[in-house]
């Protein structure tokens, strides 16, 4: 069998309204590529990149759900395996930003109650069409203790760094174990979006 190439495996949900460009800014850290076309996620995918953080090879694991309604209830489902969730809205579509609030109540009702949460205002290399200012953003991010980053995927603004801190808070708060053994390390089943809590 392979050897285990990682110390730790975090799973990571990208949730926010159709449109807001959750796709591309998974795409954008992931590959390190943007596309313009809009191809709106059907149902539920997921891409991995392996990180190092604190000396820690760290597999994460991002799933990325459909903004439609149609498809809530299976999005819904992979929340309780998340141990961090990103909700994006886009700074130009006020309505995505109001929709946040619907979105925090969905993660109280679904998501584990330690999971790391991380609000991101896309789409900032967009300022001439900007309907949601910056103020707006940080004000609902502090009034639920929440970090927050305005990003652009097509400008690589932050991708790289939101998904640095949201790790960074996981990791934290990972009970930790003598790095110098290799029992950091995790056994958890990908088959499924559900995650036995690590370590
Ligand atoms: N200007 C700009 N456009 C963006 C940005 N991110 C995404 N977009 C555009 O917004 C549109 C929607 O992006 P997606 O990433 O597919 O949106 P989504 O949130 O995954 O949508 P669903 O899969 O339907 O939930 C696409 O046309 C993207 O090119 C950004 O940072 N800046
Ligand atoms: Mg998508």
């Amino acid at each position: 069998m392979a050897k285990k190439t990682y110390d730790l495996l975090f799973k990571l949900l990208l949730i926010g309204d159709s449109g807001v460009g959750k796709t591309c800014i998974l795409f954008r850290f992931s590959d390190d590529a943007f596309n313009t076309t809009f191809i709106s996620t059907i149902g539920i995918d997921f891409k991995i990149k392996t990180i190092e953080l604190h000396g820690k090879k760290i597999k994460l694991q991002i799933w990325d759900t459909a903004g439609q309604e149609r498809f809530h209830t299976i999005t819904t489902s992979y929340y309780r395996g998340a141990m961090g969730i990103m909700l994006v809205y886009d700074i130009t579509s006020p309505k995505t930003f109001d929709n946040i609030a619907k979105w925090l109540r969905n993660i109280d009702e679904h998501a584990n109650e330690d999971v790391e949460k991380m609000i991101l205002g896309n789409k900032c290399d967009m300022e001439e069409k900007r309907m949601v200012s910056k103020e707006r953003g940080e004000a609902i991010a502090r009034e639920h203790g929440i970090r927050f980053f305005e990003t652009s995927a097509k400008n690589n603004i932050n991708i790289e760094r939101s998904f640095m801190e949201l790790a960074e808070a996981i990791l934290n708060k990972t009970p930790s174990r003598d790095t110098s053994t290799n029992h950091t390390n995790v056994h958890v089943s990908q088959s499924s979006g559900h995650s036995s809590k690590c370590c």
